[in-house]
């Protein structure tokens, strides 16, 4: 942590050097491929979240109810995506950011049932310009703490005026309840330096037995539901 005399040193410095033309040109000359890059990555999201909108409005006549219930999605932040380059040991520049995080788009897919998450998600691979890179499949296999989603990371092409791009995104689909579990554990381990970690943990981890409990149970009531009068 810096204190308030360093922090007003460099203040001063770049104040300073943003003063000179020269410093200038050359920040607005290394910031165009960033912003290049972001804009494509928002053209990605675009492109994937109208594919759900898609199959969503198809399968709500097939299923006779939305299999989606929202679609959240998200660019990363500069400083997250700074944070996970260092961690991954890359220096800062965009060929690195593009080549080596996945996550750049986020797009987040909250399903009503477990089922409607495995019946999308092969809709959606079953595309012909989605290709699949990775797959992460949490709901089979939940994290240690409990978190359950199914992420992939897929490319999606985009098309702009004068040619056409592959662009990485990350898709994850979760249950309403997994969403939940996963907002509220983001929310109150955020502090990293929380105390009562051992209780909280185990009850976190009761919470999502008791969340996937709850999924299984509700998805048996759609069925029962769906059921045809003899
Ligand atoms: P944000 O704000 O969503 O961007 P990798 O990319 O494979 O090197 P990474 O990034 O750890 O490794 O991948 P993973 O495991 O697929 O998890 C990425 C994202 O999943 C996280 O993004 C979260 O959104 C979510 N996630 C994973 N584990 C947990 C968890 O235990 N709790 C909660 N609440 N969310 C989780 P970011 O980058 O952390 O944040």
């Amino acid at each position: 942590m810096k204190n308030s005399n360093d922090k007003k040193l460099i203040e001063n410095f770049f104040r300073k050097a943003l003063s000179n033309q020269d410093v200038k040109d050359f920040v607005i000359e290394y910031s165009q491929p960033y912003k290049e890059l972001m804009s494509y990555y928002r053209c990605a999201i675009m492109e994937v979240e109208t594919k759900f909108n898609v199959l969503n409005e198809e399968l709500s006549i097939l299923y006779e109810r939305n299999p989606i219930e929202t679609i959240k999605t998200r660019l990363k932040s500069p400083e997250s995506i700074l944070e996970k380059l260092e961690r991954k040991g890359f220096s800062l520049s965009v060929e690195n950011i593009e080549k080596n995080i996945y996550d750049i788009a986020g797009v987040r897919v909250i399903c009503s049932h477990p089922s409607d998450i495995y019946n999308l998600s092969k809709a959606f691979l079953a595309q012909d310009d989605i290709t699949l890179i990775k797959e992460k499949d949490y709901i089979k296999s939940p994290k240690p703490n409990g978190y359950r989603s199914l992420h992939l990371i897929v490319e999606t092409p985009i098309f702009l005026h004068d040619k056409k791009k592959s662009m990485k995104v990350e898709v994850q689909f979760r249950t309403i309840s997994m969403d939940w579990w996963a907002s509220l554990e983001h929310k109150i381990r955020y502090k990293k330096d929380i105390v009562n970690r051992e209780i909280i943990d185990q009850e976190m981890l009761a919470c999502a037995e008791i969340s996937a409990d709850l999924d299984t149970r509700m998805e048996q009531l759609q069925k029962l539901a769906m059921q045809k009068k003899k």
